[in-house]
């Protein structure tokens, strides 16, 4: 087989000499744009930006080939090269190589482990009774805004037993929350605007935004700490949650515990890496349920009959509400993309990609490529997850949480989180969409999620 050069890979119509495929970009919807560009030039394209050339991978099998560890690892570039500005060596942004990376994933995986959910269950279901004594004196609920504070509040309480303020009793609750939501929303749209910037003006508007971003991460900075001079103040060394085992226990392997600049980071991309991305999750789900009771009736009629309260152990068999979670994850992966590099030369899919070359790996088309999902595949079919079972290897290509030893760190936490949350509002209320027409919007910062909509919530029986 003949492999072709980078330079011959398809590319969106309207180049112009020097600058590129500049008439391409989209700023606001840089992933959903993409998806349509994939449609239109097949599973691998490039776009040429000021000589940069950015490929994007959109087809399933060949997303699929990317997940292979041996050939392909995870590159630190586009958002998450900015995002590093503000979470520093947490464990998201910091490079693999930094010895901080290993010692932080080891010492955290033990809170990530079903040991540890089961610890985290009670707390999580404060957060699911909270919200519901919310809904059932305010029915209509702004979901954007009650979604961040149920997934801020669960980090907080179950990783930090810490209340955030958001929800429920805020007597001991820490303050500026609001200001901190308000800092680092400004840093995540930072991070994907300026990413998919026009040269020239993007280095202009980043030089104007960047006082304005280093007060931000000022902000984000003082409020982490004030959380982790909390506990120190407490004297608490119980290691039964995250920021427990971060302050008291040495890494297994070094026996270094980690530096308290660096456990700041870390507090800071819980918060953001733990609440941004599962509120669009929940987000998606919320809209599907409303705009399809007879779905939500059929689930809390069966499935959910035992609710509205759920042990751990329930929750882990409550099969249908993961599957439905998948089809929520597969259509709109808050994740929409992530960027892999080729360890040796590899072939995608008849072109050359030479070894340290990074691809956009583009999930929101990989994960609705009709080729191995069928004809379907831009339906919401949630059984199509019933009794299915994906590996990286799959053609099928499904990689809401990333892939290799970068993967997700929260990806049980987040999927009990979620099962439980909608096991339990599910069960309690009916919802509708406010307005019934409303189309479910994306917008875009570092991450994908819904437009803020209204749903009205009624109590069952
Ligand atoms: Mn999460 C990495 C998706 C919830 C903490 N997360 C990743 C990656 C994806 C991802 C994709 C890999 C990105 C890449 O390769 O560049 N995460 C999700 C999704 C949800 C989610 C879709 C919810 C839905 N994540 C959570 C929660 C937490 C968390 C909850 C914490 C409590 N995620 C992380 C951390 C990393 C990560 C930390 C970085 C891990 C590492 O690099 O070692």
């Amino acid at each position: 087989m003949t492999t072709k050069q980078l330079s011959e890979l398809p590319h969106p119509a309207g180049r112009i000499p020097v600058l590129g495929d500049v008439t391409s970009v989209d700023r606001h919807k840089p992933t959903q744009h993409e998806t349509e560009l994939t449609r239109e030039l097949g599973p691998i394209f490039q776009r040429l930006l000021l000589g940069e050339r950015l490929i994007v991978v959109g087809g399933a099998k060949l997303a699929s080939q990317t997940l292979d560890e041996r050939n392909w690892g995870r590159a630190l570039v586009g958002p998450l090269a900015k995002l590093r500005e503000v979470a520093g060596a947490g464990l998201f942004t910091a490079k693999t190589k930094d010895p901080l990376w290993g010692q932080a994933r080891r010492i955290l995986t033990p809170g990530f482990s079903q040991a540890a959910m089961r610890a985290y269950h009670d707390a999580m279901s404060s957060v699911a009774a909270d919200l519901s004594a919310q809904w059932t004196k305010h029915p209509t609920v702004d979901v954007h805004q009650d979604m961040t504070a149920a997934t801020l509040e669960v980090i907080g309480r179950a990783g930090f037993s810490q209340r955030m303020g958001l929800l429920g009793d805020t007597g001991q609750a820490v303050t500026g929350t609001e200001e901190f939501l308000g800092a680092l929303g400004r840093a995540l749209t930072w991070a994907s605007e300026s990413t998919n910037d026009l040269p020239v003006i993007g280095p202009i508007r980043e030089m104007l935004s960047a006082p304005g971003r280093h007060r931000d991460v000022a902000t984000a900075r003082r409020y982490v700490e004030t959380i982790i001079e909390d506990r120190q103040r407490a004297g608490d060394v119980d290691t039964s949650d995250l920021l427990g085992l971060m302050l008291s226990t040495p890494d297994p392997e070094t026996g270094a515990t980690l530096p308290l600049d660096n456990v700041r980071d870390q507090v800071l991309t819980f918060l953001a890496a733990g609440h941004e991305t599962t509120a669009a999750l929940m987000e998606v789900a919320l809209y599907e349920l409303a705009a399809n009771p007879d779905v939500a009736d059929d689930l809390a009629a069966t499935e959910l009959a035992g609710g509205p309260e759920f042990s751990y152990d329930e929750v882990v068999k409550l099969r249908r509400i993961k599957a439905f979670i998948n089809e929520c994850l597969r259509l709109w992966p808050p994740a929409p993309g992530f960027f892999r590099v080729a360890r040796t030369d590899q072939d995608l899919g008849g072109y050359r990609i030479p070894a340290g070359r990074g691809v956009f790996v583009l999930s929101l088309a990989a994960q609705r490529d009709p080729e191995v999902w069928g004809d379907d595949a831009h339906t919401f079919r949630a059984d199509r997850f019933v009794g299915e079972r994906l590996t990286a290897s799959s053609e099928k290509y499904f990689a809401p949480w990333g892939t290799g030893p970068r993967s997700c760190i929260g990806r049980q936490f987040a999927l009990h989180e979620t099962t439980l949350l909608l096991g339990a509002l599910i069960s309690r209320f009916r919802l509708h969409l406010a307005e019934p027409a409303a189309a479910l919007s994306m917008r875009e910062r570092a991450t994908l999620r819904p437009e803020p909509f209204s749903i009205v919530a009624t109590p069952r029986r």
